[in-house]
């Protein structure tokens, strides 16, 4: 067996105690445990010379490390603007929020190409290269450029909108043209796989996407839970509510999360069933995120105003509706915020997975779970059908679901949870890994480069 090549865009730091908020880093480091593993990005710092970056190479725990800097001008056009400003909301369907400029698309391809030339070096014949993420979806093509003939997977992170709105992307056809360097390509759920293997077809391309539905490692975050629920932190949440239901959301300060819809939904909670008001309270954990990004930066200002108009409306002398915080928390005390919270609220407009859901799910307690109260449009909604789904768009939609899931009696409850945690425990991190990993080694070879 050859090692395992891992690619993203950042590569965690294995020195660093607290690690960053975000899905894929969560994914992966369960995935690289044990077998023989390197794992190849950005570092997150800057490069100070124009020259080819020489990759920094550390390993931690048999897995090795290596990482290149990016100089400012890179980092802006390949990650801030061509990944995030223009990727991630056409891949989330927000094609109004792109904002194309072929300048960044050239620098993304550059980045490509320097991700291909500074990782060739590192790599043995029997490697297996796993690449992930839409930062790099033509880094497959570079690798094969350059002669790289083993295999290569790419995962997919986000979704996939339908060909009609790919396609406003300038150039398109040639990202498309450019998975076809990959063995096999993972997406989270059978609606991106469609999706993509659709636009692949409308262009005359092979069909190479599969589902993949990313997983968590439940045993691992269920005693997390218990650990984090018997912290101080756990227990000064717990004496601030005096006696109030708990309501909570975590996800990164992202528009993709649908935080505004999430905090009218709660307003019209608190508006149309009276009942609930001084007894309920919303936390809402939202870690800030590409606080670079213009659009980020809006949705920040936006957030700000409605917590503050909401709590200004509804607050009373001794009562907060909503607690926001922009600051992350570490990951045992939020995960023992989960196992206390009595219903977790996760409204994305769109969302590849949603890995906070199934920690959610993980974290409760058997004998008293909380109450999932999930978007239609999370990939992970297909598997955890007996949450009490909704439609993010509707503010009182989101409170009806509130009310049912305050008021749900134990039965129910016991007997909703029980389905979801049997889904959280059925597709792992590790299965999806080894899934896919299994499906890439007898996936058909990509056809050969054509010579350039
Ligand atoms: C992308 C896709 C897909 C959040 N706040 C804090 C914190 N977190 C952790 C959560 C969870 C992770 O970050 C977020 O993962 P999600 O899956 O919910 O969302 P994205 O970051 O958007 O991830 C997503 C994922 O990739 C994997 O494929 O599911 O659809 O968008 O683990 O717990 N962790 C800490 N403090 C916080 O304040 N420590």
């Amino acid at each position: 067996m050859g090692r395992l090549i891992i690619v993203s865009n950042r590569v965690p730091s294995p020195r660093e105690r607290t690690q960053p908020a975000g899905g894929l880093a969560v994914g992966l480091r369960d995935a690289v445990r044990g077998g023989s593993s390197m794992w190849f990005g950005w570092s997150g710092n800057q490069a100070e010379g124009d020259g080819d970056p020489e990759p920094s190479i550390d390993t931690v725990e048999g897995v090795t490390y290596a990482t290149i800097d990016l100089t400012e001008s890179q980092h802006e056009g390949f990650y801030q603007n061509f990944s995030n400003g223009i990727l991630w909301p056409l891949f989330h369907y927000r094609v109004g929020l792109m904002n194309y400029s072929r300048r960044d698309w050239q620098t993304y391809l550059e980045v490509n190409a320097l991700f291909a030339r500074t990782l060739v070096p590192l790599l043995k014949p029997d490697d297996v290269i796993w690449v992930h993420d839409y930062h790099l979806f033509p880094l497959g093509q570079a690798l094969r450029d350059l002669g790289v003939t083993t295999r290569i997977g790419f995962f997919l992170h986000i979704p996939v909108p339908p060909w009609s709105l790919v396609r406003s992307l300038p150039g398109a056809e040639l990202l498309l043209e450019d998975l076809q360097a990959y063995d096999l390509i993972g997406v989270q759920t059978d609606e991106d796989a469609d999706n993509l293997n659709q636009s692949f077809r409308v262009n005359g391309l092979t069909e190479r996407a599969r589902a993949f539905p990313i997983g968590i490692d439940p045993h691992e975050f269920r005693a997390q839970a218990e650990t984090g629920a018997d912290s101080g932190e756990a227990e000064r949440l717990h004496a601030s509510l005096r006696g109030a239901a708990l309501v909570l959301g975590v996800d990164r300060l992202d528009y993709s999360k649908g935080l505004p819809e999430r905090f009218r939904g709660y307003e019209a909670l608190i508006a149309r069933y009276p009942e609930h008001r001084g007894k309920v309270t919303f936390l809402q954990v939202a870690p800030v995120s590409r606080g670079d990004v213009e659009e980020y930066r809006v949705l920040r200002r936006q957030l700000d105003e409605l917590t503050g108009r909401i709590n200004g409306a509804y607050a009373e002398f001794d009562w907060t509706p909503i607690r926001y915080i922009t600051r992350p928390i570490a990951r045992d005390i939020l995960a023992g915020f989960y196992r206390m919270a009595d219903v977790a609220l996760i409204t994305p407009l769109r969302d590849g997975m949603n890995l906070v859901a199934k920690e959610y799910i993980a974290a409760q307690d058997a004998e008293s779970p909380g109450v999932l109260v999930l978007s239609h449009f999370a990939g992970a909604a297909p598997e955890l059908d007996e949450a009490v789904l909704v439609n993010p768009y509707d503010a009182d939609e989101i409170a009806d679901a509130l009310h049912q899931a305050l008021t749900m009696g134990l039965d129910e409850r016991k007997a909703r949870w029980s389905k979801l945690d049997a889904e959280v425990r059925r597709t792992t991190a590790g299965s999806w890994a080894r899934d896919f990993l299994l499906a890439l080694d007898e996936a058909p070879r990509a056809p050969p480069t054509p010579a350039a």
